[in-house]
């Protein structure tokens, strides 16, 4: 289903749509650079029947040929998994990759867009976008902050990844009106950790409250997205000051290899895996999949609301 010549709706979604089932908005850049291969497609695969099994439909979102697609088919989610030249798509790349017809993963920010078009009002990742560490020099600010604070979707994430300054990405939300919600706690989870030391806002304990705070919000025309912040399970719980001594550590690499802009989140995130011999990236993967069983209760909470 084409509703502009950029989009493309999933014909099993474009059906839920007219339904009016729950859908969930997925991303792609964790498919195609934040996971290696063939992690990647695994992981994929079991989000989206994660979603299935509780009675939602799951739309995966990316940029093929120049077209954003909502909802790929399984060799489309090989394509983006395998293939060595996707770039790597925010708010400021989309009208270039349209424009040439290139392949893209979409994180937070263009996944946010791409849904809003669709109509899709909840989006399920593993972690946001942030304020980078020392971002005072270097101004790197991911635009999935400003992309929250301008576009009407609510993403469940597990927190702001580690890799981030917490404090002044929590402080950026606040300025721009970022409602910041914890699930069932009252510290800011960061993606690998429970803990950060960090309090939320505010706490909510069920996926009904969180629909109810996103048609509250945009009742009244406020304008932007509502950030859920769903801690990753006890179990797979990486230990905060343990973690944080190889993100610094990674960091320091990066600095060394001069790496930055869209590269360095990638970069960090793989260093992080080979220096914890894999078990980050096995966090990685549980938060995802927990995100996944929430996003899905919220979406339908939600249709139940609206
Ligand atoms: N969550 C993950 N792995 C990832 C990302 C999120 O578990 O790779 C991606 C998201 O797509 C997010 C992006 O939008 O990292 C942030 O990149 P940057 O800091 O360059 O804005
Ligand atoms: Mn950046």
């Amino acid at each position: 289903m084409n509703t502009t010549p950029y989009l493309e709706i999933k014909e099993e979604i474009y059906q839920a749509m007219k339904e009016n089932k729950a859908i969930v908005a997925l991303e792609s850049t964790i498919i195609s650079h934040g996971m290696p291969y063939p992690q990647n497609v695994e992981v994929a695969k079991n989000v989206e029947e994660i979603i299935r099994e509780r009675g939602a439909v799951p739309a995966t979102i990316a940029i093929i040929d120049g077209t954003m697609k909502v909802g790929l088919s399984e060799e489309e989610i090989e394509f983006m998994a395998i293939s060595k030249n996707i770039l790597k798509a925010s708010r400021m790349d989309l009208p270039i990759i349209l424009a040439k017809g290139f392949n893209a993963a979409t994180t937070v920010a263009a996944t946010m867009i791409i849904a809003e078009l669709a109509g899709i009002k909840v989006f399920v990742t593993g972690g946001i976008g942030g304020v980078h560490r020392n971002a005072q020099e270097t101004f790197d600010i991911s635009a999935d902050l400003q992309e929250l604070a301008k576009t009407n979707v609510a993403v469940i994430s597990a927190g702001p990844k580690a890799i981030l300054d917490l404090q002044l990405t929590k402080e950026y939300l606040e300025t721009f009106g970022v409602p910041v919600i914890g699930y069932q706690t009252d510290e800011l989870p960061c993606f690998f950790s429970r803990e950060s030391g960090i309090n939320v806002p505010y706490r909510v304990e069920t996926p009904k409250e969180i629909a109810h705070v996103m048609k509250a919000k945009w009742d009244l025309g406020l304008q932007g997205g509502i950030f859920i912040a769903n801690p990753i399970p006890k179990d797979y719980s990486m230990d905060f000051k343990e973690i944080n001594k190889t993100i610094d550590n990674a960091i320091e690499e990066a600095k060394k290899q001069k790496i930055k802009g869209k590269e360095l989140t990638p970069f960090l995130l793989s260093k992080i895996n080979e220096l914890t011999k894999g078990e980050s990236l096995k966090a990685n993967i549980e938060l995802v999949y927990n995100n996944a069983k929430l996003g899905a209760e919220i979406a339908k909470e939600f249709i139940i609301l609206s």
